[in-house]
Parts: C-alpha cells; structure tokens; sequence
C-alpha cells in the first residue's frame, strides 16, 4: 500500500496536540526514511499555520547510550518550535504529554546559517554560544515504540527543552563531565564526549542533514546535539537539573 503522507502527518500532529498514543506507522505501512521526513515537514508545517515559530532542530541518536536504549542506531532530526520552549528553572505540565522522558544534552545559539558540508572550524565559527540544555523527548507511539522512520515521522520525538546559560564556544567541549539530579539525588552521570566523541560533531552532521531535506539552519536558530546518557521517565513531583561542567545548569519541575 502507498503510503498516505498527508493523513500520517495528520494522525501524528493530532497524536501531539492531545497527548494521545497511536499504533507505530511501520505496523501497517511501509515508509521511505524521505516519506518519513515528508510527513514530519508536513506535521510541523500544521504547527506553524497555528501560530507557532520554527527555533531550530534537534539531533537525535549522536550517542550509543541513546542508540542502545531505543534499538536505532541512524543519526536522526527534529524541527523544533517556540511552543517546545520551556522556562529554565519554570515548571511543565505531565498532561501535555503522553509519557515523557528527559536527557542531558547541550544547545548551540548560531550567529551565522550553516548548511551543508563542513568542517568542526567552518561549525564553531557560526556558533555563538553553547548552553546545557535538559531534553523532553515524548514518543507519540504506544510503548514509546518505533523505527526508524516511525520517530522520524514523528519529528524524533521533540517535545519540550529548557535551556541554561549562554557561553563561549571558544573552549574545549569535547569532555565536560553532565550530571543529573533529581530532587537532589544523582540520576545519572555522564559526558559531553559521548555525542559523537565531540557535540560539535554533532553540529557538522546537522549542517549536513538539513541541507539533504533542502532546508539552512538559520543565525538564531538553535541545535540540540543529543542525549548523552539515556533517558529516563519524568514522574509528576520530580524536579529536575543538570550540571554541566563549566557550562552551568538547568533545570525544571514536573507538575500534574
Ligand atoms: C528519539 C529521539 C532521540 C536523542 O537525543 O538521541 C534523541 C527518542 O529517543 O525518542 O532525542
Ligand atoms: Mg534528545
């Protein structure tokens, strides 16, 4: 059967916009990793004729911890939209959410576009600065359960992010110890040397990403790099932080 991409990207928006869980895609269809990023484009396209603001992308699968956890082992991404921004040290509401999870990451702010094939130099000089950033990832799949092209479709699980401090990214980035906290005991401990070795990496392959779905990412735009660690499943009550060493922290709660 020929898949659909218009009543897909309905089923997923609407999936997101009422919390509710649907069966993975690939039970029932067979998607192309292009279909997949079509109905993706085309679910946020619905977001955007809503209202709301692309803010940039995010990267998913640049750690093995991520890929391990999950079963997919692609580099994959996200749009993400003002919408998803949450208020660092703010609190969010569990019902927005299907069954949500939380990893450590770090966020770059561009200065610059960047598209395409580049260098780690040509990357960090688009880059204005560099923040710890704590990822809601909430799968629209029942189970939190998916391929490849069903998370795909599902705009890589995006849901929500809060981001901490700007700093300079003129420092090394390639081993700054993460730790999370959860009402103050250790949830998980880790390194941003595990997306991809450095998460500037991470930034490159992003670059080059977008610019095979044709799209730039923009000065002022931000980029997710990726789950250090794997994620964990956020309860109503938890309050939330990372520590990222040098760069800061951030945090949130999690409310009924
Ligand atoms: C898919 C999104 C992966 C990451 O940082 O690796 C991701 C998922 O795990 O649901 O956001
Ligand atoms: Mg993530």
């Amino acid at each position: 059967m020929s898949a659909d991409i218009t009543r897909l990207a309905t089923l997923l928006d609407d999936a997101a916009r009422h919390a509710t869980a649907v069966a993975q895609i690939s039970a029932t269809e067979t998607l192309t990793l292009a279909q997949a990023y079509e109905i993706q484009k085309l679910s946020i396209d619905k977001r955007l004729a809503r209202g709301e603001r692309r803010v940039g992308m995010k990267m998913g699968f640049t750690s093995r911890a991520k890929m391990e956890q999950m079963g997919v082992s692609d580099l994959i991404w996200g749009r993400l939209t003002h919408a998803m921004l949450a208020e660092d040290g703010g609190s969010i509401s569990k019902k927005r959410f299907v069954h949500p999870r939380c990893e450590p990451e770090v966020a770059f702010l561009l200065k610059k576009p960047l598209s395409g094939i580049v260098t780690p130099l040509q990357a960090l000089n688009a880059v204005e600065a560099v923040a710890p950033a704590l990822e809601i990832i909430d799968s629209r799949y029942q189970n939190f359960k998916f391929s490849l092209t069903d998370v795909v479709a599902d705009n890589s699980s995006s849901s929500a992010l809060t981001i901490g401090p700007w700093n300079s990214p003129h420092q090394a980035l390639d081993n700054l110890g993460m730790m999370v906290t959860v009402n103050g005991r250790a949830q998980s401990f880790g390194s941003t040397a595990a997306i991809l070795g450095d998460p500037l990496r991470s930034l490159v392959s992003a670059a080059r990403l977008v610019a095979e779905s044709g799209e730039v990412l923009e000065a002022g735009h931000i980029v997710m790099a990726g789950g250090a660690t794997a994620a964990f499943e956020l309860q109503v009550g938890m309050f939330v932080q990372l520590e990222v060493e040098r760069l800061g922290r951030t945090s949130f709660s999690v409310l009924e």
